[in-house]
């Protein structure tokens, strides 16, 4: 529960920032204790320190190598408060209570960076304090470690909030920010010993192993739990791509989640069909007419419940996965006769907020694409602007495209996925592929909408999307030769809106 802290440790290398946190904890009555640089600088500010040297009964060795090193310090850390054993001992050895430390660790990569001698560099691996770091977190039943500058103002208003109270929660979060600080450290220090070593391969295989990756020839391993996000009610194990497709159905049908009934069928990562319709067994009819051939074998999603009549649509067709907020008895039972077939119910969905993929000796990194474009985004750009009804499959159509493998066009009506072009290397090949996929499941695209992921470099695709009588368009906008799609839609009466945000997925 909540604590109050009696004394703190406070070991830093960059002094700055500390002052408001040693004042208020002084005011609070907390017993200060600091490492030398540390104790002169609260000193300096009239605040009265107590050296560790006095708790240890040994000076700073080795040039400062060894200072909080000794069992006086990580005692004071270590024991355990409820625990009448380690109280014991902690008496008989003269052992101090330490329930606050906060350190800001030598500055090992700033040191790196600044092309330091190898000399410099390793004086620069912290010892102790990333020990204390470690085992203040360990013991955050009874200790708030603050492991970095960084953590000094979210420090500063529990402080002040609670004259110097931490609750559990508040010490199990610093904890966290105390391995993250840690690990992270620990990295840095292994990169610049070992840059082309082979352990991120070996903490790579440490997740679960997968049946496969990819393909049978290839070991795959997962990484995280997908627990908080669905609970799995049938079939077999999660296979490497069932986990990529899965990831894509889920984010694709979040798009749509508090919306009226919505079906997703997804193959290789990519919509292959996809409607909206006022009851589900429809939206699932329609969202299967999308593609029924690429259907086979592929992961369902959809946003409410699913009821019997659906589940008997689904079965009739071969699928791997089926997603859902919920299934009713009748829908499962029905969904259980194939016994290999994934049922998961949905908790939550919530993606990564950063996503990385490896590339060369590297890995990238990006904030995921929350932009989903709504009516405030469109920008109506010709004379004609659309109506009420091609707007909702407008922005429909658009939240597919943010879904969809680049190079990507989407065509919709009338809430129903016609067909896609998906990850081509050209707009054009995406455009001429999704006409050809609409027709050759008879599609009729008069009066379609047409949607891409990213600006027209030429007018062509307003071109040829206006020779199959789809007459709506919405892009991002921003090609310097915006203004001929432009007028080629107002010499030929279509609409198009901007939205002034691409949404490229390679
Ligand atoms: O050289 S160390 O690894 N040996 C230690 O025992 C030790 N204890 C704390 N460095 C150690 N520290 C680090 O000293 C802290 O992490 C902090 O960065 C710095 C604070 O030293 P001072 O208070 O003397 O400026």
């Amino acid at each position: 529960g909540t604590k109050r802290i009696k004394s703190a440790l406070l070991s830093v290398f960059y002094k700055d920032g500390l002052e408001p946190i040693a004042r208020q904890l002084h005011a609070d009555g907390v017993t200060l204790y600091s490492t030398g640089g540390t104790q002169t600088f609260l000193e300096g500010l009239g605040l009265p320190v107590i050296p560790v040297e006095s708790q240890t009964n040994y000076p700073s060795i080795f040039g400062g190598r060894v200072k909080t090193l000794h069992p006086a310090i990580f005692g004071g850390i270590l024991h355990r408060r409820e625990n009448e054993g380690d109280l014991q001992e902690k008496a008989e050895h003269n052992i101090p209570d330490i329930d606050m430390v906060v350190v800001d660790l030598y500055p090992f990569e700033e040191t790196v960076a600044s092309g330091a001698s190898e000399q410099d560099i390793i004086e620069k691996i912290d010892i102790g304090g990333i020990s204390l770091i470690r085992a203040a977190a360990k013991n955050f039943k009874d200790v708030l470690i603050v492991p970095s500058r960084e953590y000094y103002a979210e420090t500063l208003d529990i402080l002040q909030a609670g004259n110097s109270e931490t609750s559990i929660e508040d010490r199990h979060r610093f904890a966290g920010y105390a391995f993250d600080i840690s690990s992270h450290y620990d990295t840095a220090i292994h990169g610049f010993f070992a840059p082309n070593s082979t352990s991120y391969k070996r903490s790579v295989r440490s997740g679960k192993e997968l049946r496969y990756g990819e393909n049978p020839h290839q070991k795959g391993w997962f990484h995280g739990n997908l627990d908080e996000a669905f609970e799995q009610l049938h079939g077999k194990e999660l296979s490497y791509n069932n986990l990529l497709d899965v990831d894509a159905a889920a984010q694709l049908i979040a798009e749509f989640w508090d919306q009226k009934p919505t079906v997703a069928v997804i193959k290789h990562n990519n919509a292959c069909g996809l409607a909206q319709r006022d009851d589900l067994p429809t939206a699932w009819k329609d969202a299967l007419a999308g593609d029924p051939v690429s259907a086979f074998g592929g992961i369902i999603a959809s946003n409410k419940e699913i009821d019997a009549k659906t589940a008997e649509g689904i079965n009739e067709i071969f699928c791997e996965v089926v997603l859902a907020p919920g299934f009713t008895a009748e829908a499962l039972s029905i969904l259980q006769s194939k016994k290999n077939r994934i049922i998961l119910k949905v908790k939550n969905i919530q993606p990564q907020e950063m996503i990385a993929r490896t590339i060369l000796n590297g890995v990238l990194v990006q904030e995921r694409d929350y932009h989903t474009d709504s009516r405030e985004d469109l920008k109506t750009v010709t004379k004609v602007a659309p109506t009420e009804a091609q707007i909702d499959d407008l922005i429909f159509a658009s939240a597919l495209c943010k879904n969809t493998k680049s190079n990507t066009i989407v065509l919709a009506k009338d809430g129903q996925l016609l067909a896609s072009g998906t990850g081509q290397t050209s707009r054009v090949d995406a455009l001429r592929q999704a006409i050809q996929k609409a027709k050759s499941f008879n599609f009729d695209l008069n009066g379609a909408v047409m949607a891409s992921d990213a600006f027209f470099p030429f007018p062509d695709c307003v071109e040829i999307a206006n020779g199959e009588g789809i007459n709506t368009v919405i892009q991002p906008g921003g090609s310097i030769k915006d203004q001929l799609s432009i007028d080629y839609c107002d010499a030929n009466g279509m609409s198009m809106v901007f939205t002034g945000h691409r949404h490229f997925k390679h």
